[in-house]
């Protein structure tokens, strides 16, 4: 129960208990509610019974997809610290698929493959593959936050995802083809990248990426308890190479971050303007900062030489005072950042202030100009209730923001929220929807586009408490959905989902056009491709052992059900790379490869190459065996891999 419910004395669930209990009896005959609803006759019988309305029924019907039929929405999960991308169909909210991006999965092979490692290790710094030498050569863990979809004038080409791993200080990028990560960059010179937000116009173009804490530049251990020494920076990057185009040194920490739709200018919350270490410090003044850039003007510094180069980034004082930024006061700590499709308006979250505070982005030039003050581009800043954290918009004006410590999204009204600035008597806050419980981010569908439909949204709830069955100490979070199509929000659907979604976007089906079977020549597996070239195999005919030294090549087909090789022979001691082609043009047809008491386990997607480098340093018999059922005789699709000792 959080504080202020423990305050009420009263849970949500006694609540929500007999608000169901009396729709249950509401209906005829006192008949259960079934798929969708949230009680059963027996339950509606055994709880005491207030009268209320049957309302929600049909909103809940509009989340139902029949067998066989196709959510209209695409929603790009985080995962926060489990490291991977999830995949959400909207409205029915069934998690489709897993993409892992900065975690290990056993499933794919993700972190075990080549083709994997490869995208995992290339953008990473000199010193972190130094210190990772002894450690697997890759991180075991990450923690994606904030997964955004390519841009294209305003609006999602379907292209790409972008997402950051705050963990490690890594950007990733998932190419949406084929739903596979396709390129890691670890950012040099930042310490976590919390942050993650898009250019939207002309097309993405940058990834902008925010620092949140601070340390020494270079963090070398020359400086340690020196707070004063210690930099936030920002990031950007370029969202075709991957690659760190600048870096931007600012004061504070910064939270999170947006870009408008002009492609002029971006923006980032900033707390601890104090540049404390410690909670209380960080906390002690009544103001932060929004820091806004200015995406021209750095451009022209890199050009003519205003930066300092640090591990082969250009890093530009973007500090109070420099030209290429503007910091804008508001209350202590804020946090979210969101544009609306307007293009006009852009809101920062209080968090620790009751207030969001709206700014124009057209008055972005004049205070670049120095023509306005930095408070001037504020244009309302309406108190919405406790500890406001992200904002969503429906493109008719109206905006959700998610409200932590009271548990509830706020739907106000921007236009109503200037007037009451102006000082008009009008109440900006239209409606105040109760949610289960201490929501984070909060998502409309196409909302962080020009193209905003206005007909959902979900709160991604950090407590779920008492809202599924108890699973232990663990519980699921819950992301709960909303229909927002109406006058009214109605909540309709809840979803538990395991550590910790913290962002989403929700994006039309007609937008993303992945494909079912893989191209040969995908880039994916270009270097098993040459590799194979240069050992004279056909991948997709032959199967074959080539011998290199003290390195053993092993070549198979997959096609269901049976591997090119029934078996193979190596010495122990040897460097052994299988590769494996699944040479099924079938759509849904993928194998697995596994080797038995070897660790070894890969996923091989229909005409993709997959390969594998292991020691064979244990000596015997090693059966491998296809780990995707893929066929009736599935379970026969093995064969046996000889390891011959060394002979003493
Ligand atoms: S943050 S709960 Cu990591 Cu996106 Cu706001
Ligand atoms: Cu191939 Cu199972
Ligand atoms: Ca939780």
């Amino acid at each position: 129960m959080s504080e202020n419910e423990k305050a009420k004395g009263v849970s949500r669930r006694t609540v929500l208990g007999t608000t169901a209990a009396a729709a249950g009896v509401g209906l005829a005959g006192g008949a259960a509610i079934k798929d969708g609803g949230f009680v059963s006759s027996a339950d509606a019988q055994t709880k005491n019974a207030a009268p209320k309305a049957p309302a929600a029924r049909p909103a809940v019907q509009k989340t139902e997809v029949a067998p066989g039929e196709l959510d209209e929405y695409y929603v790009f999960f985080s995962s926060g610290q489990s490291g991977e991308m999830r995949i959400v169909g909207l409205p029915s909210m069934r998690e489709l698929m897993r993409v892992p991006v900065f975690n290990r999965c056993s499933a794919t092979g993700w972190g075990q493959t080549n083709e994997s490692l490869k995208v995992l290790t290339e953008g990473m710094q000199p010193a972190t593959r130094e210190f990772l030498k002894n450690r697997g050569g890759t991180f075991m863990n990450g923690d994606l936050h904030h997964p955004h979809i390519s841009f294209t004038d305003g609006t999602y080409d379907g292209r790409y995802a972008y997402m950051n791993d705050k963990a490690n200080s890594r950007v990733a990028r998932v190419r949406l083809d084929i739903m596979k990560c396709d390129k890691i960059v670890e950012l040099p010179n930042q310490h976590t990248v919390h942050g993650l937000r898009l250019q939207k116009y002309p097309r993405t173009g940058y990834v902008f990426a925010n620092g949140e804490d601070g340390v020494p530049l270079p963090n070398d251990g020359k400086v340690l308890d020196d707070p004063k020494q210690y930099h936030s920076i920002f990031s950007a990057i370029d969202g075709e190479t991957m690659k760190v185009a600048w870096q931007v040194i600012v004061s504070g920490n910064l939270d999170n971050v947006d870009a408008d739709y002009q492609g002029k200018y971006c923006f980032a919350t900033c707390y601890n303007g104090e540049e404390g270490v410690t909670l209380a410090e960080m906390t002690a003044s009544e103001q932060d900062w929004v820091v806004i850039f200015n995406i021209k003007r750095i451009e022209e510094a890199v050009k003519k030489g205003d930066f300092k180069e640090m591990n082969g980034v250009p890093v530009i004082d973007g500090r109070k005072g420099s030209a290429y930024t503007r910091y804008i006061p508001v209350s202590n700590n804020p946090h979210g950042m969101n544009t609306a499709p307007d293009g006009i308006h852009i809101v920062a979250a209080g968090k620790l202030s009751p207030t969001v505070t709206v700014m124009d982005v057209r008055l972005f030039d004049q205070l670049f100009d120095d023509k306005i003050k930095p408070r001037d581009v504020v244009v309302a800043e309406p108190e919405l209730g406790l500890g406001p954290l992200h904002t969503a918009y429906d493109g008719k004006g109206n905006a959700y923001t998610t409200l932590f410590l009271d548990s509830q999204v706020c739907k106000w009204s921007i236009d109503l929220a200037k007037r009451a600035f102006k000082g008009e008597k009008v109440n900006p806050i239209l409606q105040k929807l109760d949610v289960h419980y201490q929501p984070g981010h909060n998502h409309s569908s196409m909302g962080q586009t020009k193209e905003a439909d206005g007909k959902w949204l979900i709160s991604l709830n950090k407590f779920s408490k008492d809202r599924f069955l108890n699973v232990g100490p663990l519980k699921p979070e819950n992301d709960q959905l909303i229909d927002i199509s109406g006058d009214q929000m109605k909540l309709v659907h809840d979803g538990p989902s395991f550590a910790e979604p913290h962002d989403a976007t929700i994006v039309h089906r007609s937008k993303i056009n992945p494909i079912s079977i893989y191209d040969r020549a995908d880039p994916m597996f270009a270097d098993a491709v040459k590799q194979a070239k240069a050992d004279g195999i056909n991948l997709e005919a032959d199967s074959k052992v080539i011998r290199d030294g003290n390195k053993v090549r092993v070549y198979m087909t997959s096609t269901a059900p049976a591997f090119g090789l029934e078996q193979f022979q190596v010495k122990q001691g040897e460097e052994v790379t299988v590769f494996i082609t699944n040479i099924d043009a079938v759509e849904d047809l993928t194998h697995g490869f596994c080797i038995v008491n070897y660790g070894i386990n890969m996923e091989i997607g229909p005409m993709a190459t997959s390969s594998v480098t292991f020691t064979a340093d244990k000596p015997g018999v090693y059966w491998y065996y296809c780990s995707w059922f893929c066929h009736a005789m599935h379970m026969e699709m093995k064969g046996r891999m000889f390891v011959e000792p060394k002979s003493v």
